[in-house]
Order: C-alpha cells, then structure tokens, then sequence
C-alpha cells in the first residue's frame, strides 16, 4: 500500500531485535510485535516501521538470515490484519525483496542503497524509499563526526543519491530524504540540521525526521534515560515538521498524534 497524505505522517518504530536501544527486548516475540503494531494503530499511526537490525550506535551487525527470520514473519501477520503502509527498515538487498514480497511498500534504508545490489532491488521493487545520510556506520559513526558544513555536506551527499537512484531507474517522487539525526553527528550538528531543517526542501522530495528517544534528547535534558525523552522526542518532532519535514519516525505515537493536532489546529490545518 503506498503512502498516502498531504499532511504529516507519524511512522511507528517497530523493532524486532533483541537490542534495540529504547525498546530492547519488548517486541522480539511477534505476538507481542502485532500488538504493538496495532496499539500503534489505535494511535492514530500512519506507517509502521518494522526492523530487525538494531541501528544504534555500537550496535553488532545482523547476519541476513537472521534479521530475515526476524522480520519477515511479522511483516507478513501485519499485511495480513493491518490496513496501512508498512515499511522495511534495512540495508540489505535480499531482505528488501522479501519484505516487500510479504507485504511492505517502502524500503526505509540508513545506508542510502549504498549496499552492493541495494539500488538495483528498489528499482525493479518500485516502492518507495527513504535515502537516510550516515557518516561512518553504527559501529564507529559517533567516534569523531566532522563536517566542513553538515547542512551542506547532508545536501551534497543527497543531490549524490539522487543522481544515482535516478540513473538506476528509480523514479524521483519515489524518493523520501532523511538528514539522520544522530548517524555520525555531534550534538551540535543535530541542532544545526534541526535549526536548518527547511534547507533540505531544495530537492523538492518528502523529508523524514527521526528524533525520538536519541541521545541528543537524552543529552540536553541533562542524561535523561530513555524512558524519560518522550517529551524531548515529541518536541524535537515538532520543531522537525515546522521546519519542513513530512514524516517522522517516532516511538510514543500517542503523545505525538496529540502534538501534531494541536500544531494542526493553529496552523488551520484539517487535523489528520
Ligand atoms: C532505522 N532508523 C533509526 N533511526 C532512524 C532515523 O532517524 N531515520 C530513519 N529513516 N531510520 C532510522
């Protein structure tokens, strides 16, 4: 199912790892991951974002068989009972395919199908894609982040990925855009990408945002644990579609469901 709306879309995270930073453990069972899925729904979700590799900074690399075994169960039980875009967060070509086979209509990749046979695959999948910028990788991407400009190299790094998604043949308004706030980034490049957020809509594609629960929330309310960032994360969201984006991935869909409606309302927006 593709997506569908002018207005902004909240994407619920859906992990199914046993190490994900904020939600670890809690949705690794699929019966419990199909309830999550569906309280998210209640909430008033739009997109459901289902992952089997953690992305979070020093997490350990997920063979394929693995997060396929993880994922693709899931994906398919949630086509089954739910009515609304699902989305595959990962980088590997074959998990795509299948995850796309089972039921999901949008390829949500941090490493921008820059993986070997990633480009290719969206491009005969013709869904569409989420191109997220990350300097370095999970592993080694928070160890000392350098930037001449991080706007403008986040811009350049885009208008790159672009250029080849085109030339594989992937149609341009296929394409979502996502800065990666926290992939390879200092506090102070996560606030400057959130204070210049509105520089991204150069491109003239739909750009995701995806704050909730990161460390930099966590950072500026004096290391506030993760349980603790909800209020953090939703403001963060907020700020992020004021200044332009379309999407964003959030945890605490309730909470941010009732941000947005009030953003909505002021902005005389019909409340989605
Ligand atoms: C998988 N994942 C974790 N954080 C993310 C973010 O900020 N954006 C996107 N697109 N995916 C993310």
């Amino acid at each position: 199912m593709a997506i569908q709306s002018a207005s902004t879309l909240i994407m619920g995270v859906l992990n199914v790892t046993p190490d994900s930073f904020s939600d670890g453990g809690e949705c690794f069972n699929i019966n419990d991951a199909i309830a999550n899925a569906k309280q998210m729904i209640a909430q008033g979700v739009d997109i459901i974002d289902v992952g089997g590799e953690s992305t979070r900074p020093g997490a350990k690399a997920v063979s394929e068989a693995d997060e396929i075994s993880r994922v693709i169960p899931v994906i398919k039980a949630l086509a089954d009972e739910v009515d609304i875009p699902i989305s595959i967060d990962t980088s590997k070509p074959q998990v795509m395919k299948l995850a796309v086979e089972a039921g999901a209509s949008i390829v949500n990749d941090v490493n921008a199908l820059q993986t070997d046979g990633a480009i290719e695959m969206v491009a005969s999948l013709q869904v569409d894609v989420c191109l997220m910028h990350m300097q370095g990788s999970p592993r080694t991407m928070q160890k000392n982040p350098e930037y001449s400009n991080v706007v403008d190299d986040i811009q350049q790094f885009f208008q790159q990925r672009i250029d080849a998604c085109i030339k594989a043949g992937i149609l341009r308004d296929k394409i979502i855009l996502d800065p990666g706030f926290g992939f390879g980034k200092t506090l102070e490049h996560n606030l400057e990408i959130l204070r210049r957020f509105d520089e991204f809509k150069y491109f003239g594609l739909r750009l995701l945002a995806g704050l909730s629960r990161k460390s930099m929330i966590g950072v500026l309310l004096n290391d506030r644990d993760v349980k603790g960032r909800v209020v953090g994360s939703v403001t963060g969201a907020i700020i992020a579609v004021q200044n332009g984006a379309n999407i964003v991935r959030v945890h605490d869909v309730l909470e941010t469901k009732d941000a947005l409606s009030i953003l909505q309302a002021t902005n005389g927006e019909e409340i989605g």
